[in-house]
């Protein structure tokens, strides 16, 4: 098919609702959970604040508006290469200068919903990854590779959702060898339903948050705190994930939609 008959059958699909638009984003705001790090290591992001600026009153008496204090790795948010010291040389490796064919891929969702509701530290192997591919088709180049957990129904509260006792953070994601395999793929970038890309666990690996370091290594990105990936398809659904144009941004809160085909 030639892509304007293509595009054209799309917008047809759009319009008859027979192609739905899901949303994988959840709610900013002050109660958005935050990632909390070891704090011999680093200093957090702080708590999301919403300020109004008016409110068709006084300061503004026909207009609502509010300014916002936001981290960038803040909610469902996108990673940039540039996020990781391994990955700050890159050109195109900020929100400003990524290219923009990037932010629309198609996505490969891996369930690890029962695995992880039974372990909460479970991490994802090249060797399920490569299971996974027999069952469902190779993950291509260029595409988005996603971890089904439903982790994204502890959203709503922070303590389940960082889940931390006194040994950190217990949450499931990708060990490096699945990561180095990922990367093999081609695929450009790596979501998580958790508080980032990387599982609870991953500081004490070898190399540490290998999601973060080895993907952004590669020039590929991150989508973390994704939700309703259960409402995916294993293959044949489009992601949209366009960070804001921040200049010089290591990453951006994102409105993550895919294009899905109803059943
Ligand atoms: C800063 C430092 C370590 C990590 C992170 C941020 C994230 O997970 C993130 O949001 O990118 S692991
Ligand atoms: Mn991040």
């Amino acid at each position: 098919m030639k892509s304007n008959e293509a595009l054209g059958a799309l917008a047809d699909l759009l319009l008859s609702g027979s192609v739905e638009v899901v949303d994988l984003a959840a709610v900013l705001g002050p109660d958005t959970p935050l990632i909390k790090l070891p704090p011999e290591l680093a200093v957090d992001t702080p708590k999301i604040e919403i300020h109004k600026i008016s409110a068709y009153d006084d300061k503004g008496p026909w207009w609502a508006w509010n300014w916002l204090k936001l981290g960038e790795h803040s909610g469902t948010h996108f990673d940039a290469p540039r996020h990781w010291i391994t990955g700050k040389d890159y050109s195109d490796g900020s929100t400003d200068t990524i290219a923009p064919q990037n932010f629309v891929a198609p996505v490969n969702v891996i369930d690890c919903s029962k695995q992880s509701s039974a372990d909460h530290d479970y991490l994802l192997t090249a060797e399920d990854v490569k299971a996974w591919e027999a069952e469902h088709g190779a993950i291509r180049p260029g595409e988005w590779v996603v971890m089904r957990t439903d982790w994204y129904k502890r959203n709503g509260s922070e303590a389940e959702f960082l889940n931390a006792n006194e040994t950190g953070p217990h949450a499931p994601g990708p060990s490096v060898d699945c990561i180095e395999y990922i990367i093999s793929t081609g695929a450009i970038g790596w979501g998580s339903e958790t508080i980032g890309t990387d599982a609870g666990q991953a500081g004490g690996m070898e190399p540490p948050f290998p999601a973060h370091s080895l993907m952004h290594k590669a020039n590929r990105y991150g989508l973390a705190s994704l939700c309703n990936l259960d409402k995916l398809p294993a293959k044949g659904a489009i992601l949209i994930a366009a960070p804001l144009k921040i200049e010089n941004g290591t990453g951006s809160p994102c409105r993550v939609l895919a294009l899905v085909p109803k059943a």
